[in-house]
């Protein structure tokens, strides 16, 4: 069994205040309902649960937030800046943590806030190293808070980790978060929804990305052949990919708060994991956006098990191989 010696750390972040919708903080659970470490466990996979990063309070994230003065927003409209910040130094730490215990760690979000924290712990765990980021996505995630259309922060994690872009954000007193990459160092593949502002830091910083288009164009295995050659992982190069579940079309994941029509098949999201299974150099994996209250309880499961299926395609290759 070719998955033995390979080792992973669950962690569950259900954290929802980077954006509006209740229910996303109860993705990990979903998720973990498929019985995914089960599956994994029968592949021969040494899987440990780390448990969830606890928020201290999600509760105040209500729709009734866009008319109250309870937002605390930061120095640029960002919702809930603190809360964001302060959750994920927390699950920052907790990234490094399981990473030295010698694990891939595998962080089920959550909104896709919890990506400042999981490639902040995974870059400064390895600061010989340069972590490398493939972000998969409808979206780029790359807004400031004076960019950013809505204040949501789960629209700006990519931001706070480009060097050049992060002197743009505000930081908490004692600098976290600390940026790591390079512009060289992100690719995203799956964009059809990006913001103005952000377009123009795509372009001004020269930001490999693929959208749609390109995908129709080239094709997946060689959109993701040419971003993982762009980024060329290796036993010196992490990669850590970040794969927000609304990359995939609505259809294949329903259950997500910004659906965007016109994605990627369960297929092509498959693609994109396998190759970079295959190239054997992943540290850290994200799996966000799963919100089981969105849509139907069939709904739900289908979108679940989507995401069950991205993780398998990443840490095993999928099921059958
Ligand atoms: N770009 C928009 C904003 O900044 C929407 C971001 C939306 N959502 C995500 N992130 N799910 O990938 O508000
Ligand atoms: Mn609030
Ligand atoms: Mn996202
Ligand atoms: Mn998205």
């Amino acid at each position: 069994q070719s998955n033995r010696g390979l080792r992973v750390g669950f962690l569950g972040a259900p954290f929802n205040k980077g954006q509006r919708r209740v229910g996303v903080s109860e993705g990990p659970q979903a998720v973990k309902d498929t019985g995914i470490i089960t599956s994994l466990q029968d592949l021969g996979v040494d899987v440990k649960d780390y448990g969830d990063v606890e928020p201290d309070n999600n509760n105040n994230n209500k729709p009734t937030d866009d008319a109250g003065d309870s937002l605390h927003l930061g120095p640029n409209g960002e919702r809930h800046f603190e809360a964001v910040l302060t959750y994920n130094q927390r699950l920052s730490s907790k990234v490094g943590e399981v990473l030295k215990d010698g694990r891939l760690c595998v962080t089920v979000g959550g909104d896709h806030s919890i990506a400042i924290g999981t490639i902040h712990g995974h870059a400064h765990t390895n600061p010989e190293h340069q972590v490398v980021v493939l972000w998969v996505d409808a979206h780029a995630d790359l807004n400031s808070g004076t960019t950013s259309p809505s204040g949501n922060m789960h629209g700006m994690p990519a931001a706070f980790h480009i060097t050049n872009l992060s002197s743009r954000h505000a930081k908490l007193q004692d600098g976290f978060p600390q940026p790591s990459l390079a512009t060289i160092h992100l690719a995203y593949i799956g964009l059809r929804d990006v913001d103005k502002g952000e377009r123009a830091f795509l372009d001004q910083l020269g930001i490999v990305n693929y959208g749609m288009r390109d995908v129709d164009r080239l094709g997946m295995r060689e959109v993701v052949a040419r971003c993982l050659d762009h980024l060329s992982p290796s036993t010196t190069r992490p990669l850590h990919v970040s794969f927000d579940i609304d990359a995939l079309d609505p259809l294949e994941a329903p259950s997500t708060g910004t659906p965007v029509r016109g994605g990627l098949t369960l297929r092509e999201g498959l693609v994109v994991v396998q190759e970079a299974w295959a190239g054997g150099h992943m540290g850290a994996l994200d799996l966000v956006e799963v919100n089981p209250h969105l849509g139907t309880p069939t709904d739900a499961a289908y979108t679940a098990h989507a995401a069950k299926e991205i993780i398998m395609g990443a840490l095993v290759g999928g099921y059958s191989q």
